[in-house]
């Protein structure tokens, strides 16, 4: 066992309050207990796009890739598919996986590889300081929509479950307990699990007090059904007042895309005359 410690000496410019200190420390603490449990820290990966929650790969000490904006998620479906032994984490944003790189989400999805996506979800471009996003609320006022902008939010977690998603999740950064299950249940899921963090960006779009009064936690049980697993996605569309929903909204077990890719022993010409000898006499 390393022990080694798990967040790095980089100097962080995340500003106080932002919910990704939150996804960090959900993180340290799933990786060391994943270690206490035998699990080989060299044998992790970590994926970050471009955006303030991809600086995860900066600030925690595990094998890490920073991707591109957006394409985070097609780097970590090769990883998983060069080395299906190892256990590949993502770090995205909202801007990242629900706009530029959504093609690369649904896709996964689709495949169901087995990775999973943490979508550091503020609602917000952060890093650019401040642009509306696929889930920002209707009239959301940032610096590219300063009347507000004219566009409802997609529902990332109908969009999931259609695009065949075997594990979905919300969680909230200040619910750090069942964060850490939710993180800890997708990285045991074998298949493509999504976890929507509703992440609080105390600069450009602070949603704490909105989110305090309205989130409660879903029931445990049978999360295998799809038509209630879809009617419960429904119940809040990121626009309106009514209550949120956290925690576990559906699972299943389902072969994964690198089960699927048989990797079948390339078959030699069978050469012969004096280049079948020669290519014999050398191999
Ligand atoms: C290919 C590419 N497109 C766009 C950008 C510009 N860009 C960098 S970060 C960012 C938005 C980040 O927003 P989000 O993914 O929500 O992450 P956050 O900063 O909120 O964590 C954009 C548009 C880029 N660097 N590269
Ligand atoms: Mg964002």
């Amino acid at each position: 066992m390393t022990e080694r410690p798990l967040i790095t000496d980089a100097q962080n410019t995340w500003c106080p309050g932002c919910g990704n200190f939150t996804i960090q420390h959900t993180l340290k603490a799933v990786l060391s207990d994943m270690e206490k449990e035998g699990k080989s820290l060299d044998d992790v990966v970590l994926v970050t796009g471009i955006g303030c929650h991809a600086k995860m790969a900066d600030y925690l000490n595990i094998n890490s890739f920073y991707a591109i904006h957006g394409r985070a998620v097609p780097v970590a479906t090769g990883i998983k598919l060069a080395n299906k032994r190892l256990t590949v984490i993502c770090c995205v944003g909202d801007g990242d996986a629900y706009a530029e790189g959504l093609d690369h989400l649904i896709f996964a999805a689709k495949r169901n590889i087995d990775i999973t996506v943490l979508v550091h979800n503020n609602r917000v471009y952060g890093l650019t300081t401040g642009q509306y996003t696929p889930t920002s609320p209707l009239g959301f006022r940032g610096r590219s929509t300063p009347s507000g902008t004219p566009e409802y939010p997609l529902n990332p977690l109908e969009l999931m479950l259609a695009s065949g998603a075997t594990y979905i999740a919300r969680g909230y950064t200040k619910k750090m307990d069942q964060l850490n299950h939710l993180v800890r249940g997708g990285i045991g899921h074998k298949g493509f699990a999504c976890i929507d963090i509703l992440q609080i960006c105390a600069t450009f779009f602070n949603m704490t007090d909105f989110y305090n009064t309205r989130v409660y936690d879903l029931p445990d049980g049978d999360k295998g059904d799809f038509l209630s697993a879809c009617q419960k996605a429904r119940e809040w569309d990121y626009n309106s007042e009514s209550n949120i929903a956290l925690g576990l909204f559906y699972q299943r077990s389902f072969p994964t895309f690198e089960d699927r890719v048989i990797r079948k022993p390339v078959q030699k010409p069978d050469r012969k005359g004096v280049i079948g000898e020669f290519l014999k006499a050398h191999q």
